[in-house]
């Protein structure tokens, strides 16, 4: 029996999960629309750029989604989302304490780990668990407790299809099939509430986000991400195809070299939802992001990139985001912005390879950055694959809406999001390092044997 890989389980997963939500959310499908655009033009403008992500085989991926994103609510659920994602190849990677932000959970994010896995598909999914512990009110906690302990978010045959996947080894062509359907049913949306007008206002009282997360059968998926090449554009562009942005870009300024990640999104719309005691309401949950990726950095890196951001965010913070870029760009001029220097300097990841028209004659006993410097050994930036706290608190809040309040922050409690898991988290920055210790590694080896 041949099953398929895990890489082909989760773009099976991905593309059936896009399309539930293209449905669900029309808004979102415009957003795809104008992200491709322009995606098409930037490719168009930037032959260089066109080259590179040709070169690396990126091309036919640029319209897939990068990730999604989920709540739950109980250590169980999460516990089994791990061994869902596990079967499509996707490992919880970071940790990430939103309560700093006010934002009452928990996450880590489920994604491919090899390089080879990331580029056949690179889906991933941030995924949050709500801290019960931060609600304030006891009576209330008590609640929300009993209504998590009544459901169940999957269906019976993912259940089985989880146990047989792992005990096999993984499925088949006509199981995976189901195993998808099954899945979807976890990531679906619910127009109906669990609990009455009057539960979900005090929960919602608490914070907008208990509630999401307790009053509904369902983790209903929230948002999609495609992979934009020029996030300033498709900024620009939204409010002219009926997108309203969030106010501002979160992460770091445009760059020559682009580093981690940056994010925008917009609110979804409000939507109708029916009570348990039949009453009408309104739900805002869903939206749409885009993102645009640059380099991993190593920790000093990120500890310089932590920095210029707390100063960003010390001054007065600007609602316009042509002003806000401005004052960011500013301040990150303190940040390196060649390749040479980032990574002489060890401040981001890097792959190296033996460039194809190195010669025995050329090798001979030059340094390594010798070799960079004569071209014969070629240096590619790596590119970041997480998420990051601030900005995730800023897509967040973005979408809970404007009477939205924060709670207190608790302490980060990677050890109790862990025990929930199942597992404990992979630190994203020994990945970065083993895979640029592993190219370093092979072009090593590679230089030894030509100069032999
Ligand atoms: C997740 C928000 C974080 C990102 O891209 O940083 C996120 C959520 O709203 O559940 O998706
Ligand atoms: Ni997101």
């Amino acid at each position: 029996m041949s099953y398929l890989t895990p890489a082909q389980l989760r773009s099976r997963f991905s593309s059936a999960l896009s399309a539930m939500y293209r449905d669900e959310v029309p808004q979102y499908q415009t957003l795809l629309d104008l992200v491709e655009q322009v995606n098409q033009k930037t490719l168009q403008q930037q032959p260089d750029l066109h080259q590179a992500l040709a070169a690396r085989g990126e091309l036919p991926r640029l319209a897939l989604e990068r990730h999604g994103a989920i709540r739950v609510g109980q250590a169980s659920e999460l516990a089994m989302l791990c061994r869902i994602f596990r079967i499509m190849g996707m490992h919880p990677v970071g940790y990430y304490d939103l309560s700093v932000a006010g934002v009452p959970v928990h996450s880590t994010a489920f994604r491919p780990i090899e390089a080879d896995e990331l580029k056949q598909n690179p889906f991933r999914i941030f995924t949050s668990l709500l801290r019960l512990e931060l609600i304030e009110d006891p009576a209330l906690q008590d609640f929300a407790t009993e209504l998590l302990s009544q459901r169940d978010i999957f269906t019976e045959p993912l259940k089985q299809l989880v146990v047989q996947a792992e005990q096999q080894g993984g499925l088949s062509a006509e199981d995976a099939e189901r195993f998808v359907l099954e899945a979807l049913e976890t990531f679906r949306w619910h127009d109906t509430a669990t609990v009455t007008a009057e539960r979900y206002q005090a929960l919602l009282q608490q914070h907008r986000l208990i509630a999401d997360v307790l009053c509904f059968r369902g983790p209903h998926i929230n948002h999609l991400t495609p992979r934009t090449l020029d996030i300033d554009a498709v900024q620009r562009l939204m409010p002219e195809w009926g997108i309203t942005p969030k106010a501002v870009i979160e992460g770091p300024p445009a760059r020559h070299c682009p580093i981690l990640l940056r994010q925008t999104s917009f609110r979804a719309l409000e939507e109708p939802i029916r009570f348990l005691d039949q009453s009408q309401g309104q739900h805002t949950a869903r939206f749409g992001e885009i993102e645009q990726r640059g380099i991993a950095l190593t920790p000093k890196g990120r500890a310089l990139y932590d920095q210029l951001l707390n100063q960003s965010l010390s001054q007065p913070q600007s609602q316009d985001n042509v002003r806000h870029q401005q004052q960011l760009a500013d301040i990150f001029t303190a940040f390196p912005d060649d390749d040479t220097t980032l990574r002489r300097e060890g401040l981001a990841y890097y792959q190296y390879r033996l460039s194809h028209d190195a010669t025995k004659k050329d090798l001979s006993d030059h340094s390594l950055e010798h070799l960079i410097e004569a071209g014969m050994v070629q240096v590619d930036p790596i590119t970041y694959e997480d998420f990051l706290p601030v900005s995730a608190a800023g897509i967040f809040q973005s979408n809970l809406g404007d009477d939205d309040r924060s709670l207190n922050a608790g302490q980060a409690h990677q050890q109790a999001f862990e025990a929930a898991l199942g597992c404990q988290v992979q630190d994203p920055f020994k990945l970065y390092e083993a895979q640029q210790q592993a190219s370093l590694n092979a072009c090593l080896v590679q230089l030894q044997a030509l100069r032999r």
